[in-house]
């Protein structure tokens, strides 16, 4: 904690995945094979369609760093694909403990305890630079290929241009920066890196990161909530839904979430003194 998490410098679990049934199992070929259909969440532009399985590894497979396939292509393994979670157990691979949107209760909110698969070819790049909302840390698994991230350090937000306007994007392009326009960024000290197959990258929750993919790549992404991050938490909730939907709605949902923090933390409690 105090090497990795508190200054946001990320961390490289080299074999936390072998838990999983699915390491070493999951290839553009298997999902070929067993999902074809599926649908992404990212739609085609051309046919207003939500691109297919076998579409997002035809893109992908075909990719190049000239002319990239569309990055992020994702798709809701918990809604969409959830057969596929008991090859992805135990989801915390025992070491993303504990972790409150494991709970019946957050996985109500809609709270991003979502299980999400990514695919990317060559040459797809995140489009922006960001921290995770509502922020919660992310646990990204490498399960097929090579994707290198870019990970900027706690207190580098003036760097970013983070302002009130841009508080969970950065107007910085990293992957090729006008200093023109951003002469700060000059200052940051991004840690760059290359996550291979069977590697589980943690990012602590604040933390700005993007991706750029390296070969057609696999990873399955899923996030955390404790009570390290219920604070931060709590008050995303409550501007989003603010926002969103307005102050009553806004209300119910924060007297829920907060209900539910406080039932998590007694079952921290009580299993800490097992
Ligand atoms: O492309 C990736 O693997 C990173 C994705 C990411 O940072 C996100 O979805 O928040
Ligand atoms: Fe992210």
């Amino acid at each position: 904690m105090e090497e990795h998490h508190n200054p946001g410098i990320p961390l490289i679990f080299t074999d936390a995945t072998k838990v999983w049934k699915a390491n070493g199992l999951l290839t553009p070929k298997w999902f070929r094979e067993n999902y074809p259909q599926k649908e992404s969440d990212v739609i085609d532009k051309l046919t207003g369609k939500h691109y297919t399985m076998t579409e997002v590894m035809d893109l992908v497979e075909n990719s190049s760093f000239e002319k990239p396939a569309p990055y992020p292509l994702t798709f809701n393994i918990t809604k969409e694909i959830p057969e596929m979670m008991n090859l992805l157990s135990p989801l915390n691979l025992n070491y993303a403990k504990p972790n409150w949107l494991e709970d019946k209760l957050f996985q109500r909110g809609n709270w991003g305890g979502v299980t999400e698969l990514f695919v990317g070819g060559p040459g797809g790049r995140f489009p922006y630079v960001h921290k995770d909302y509502y922020h919660l840390s992310a646990w990204i698994n490498q399960l097929y290929g090579d994707k290198q991230f870019t990970v900027f350090p706690r207190g580098q937000e003036e760097f970013l241009y983070v302002t009130e306007k841009n508080q969970w994007r950065s107007p910085v392009n990293i992957f090729e920066p006008d200093y023109n326009l951003h002469p700060k960024f000059k200052h940051a000290t991004p840690i760059t890196f290359t996550v291979t197959a069977g590697e589980t990258l943690y990012i602590p929750f604040g933390v700005w990161h993007s991706a750029y993919s390296l070969t057609p790549t696999i990873s399955v992404a899923f996030d955390q909530l404790n009570a390290k991050n219920f604070p931060l938490f709590m008050s995303d909730v409550w501007t989003f839904k603010n926002e969103e939907s307005g102050k009553p709605k806004a209300i119910a949902a924060y007297g829920y979430a907060m209900a539910s923090g406080a039932v998590c933390k007694v079952k921290d409690k009580l299993a800490s003194a097992k």
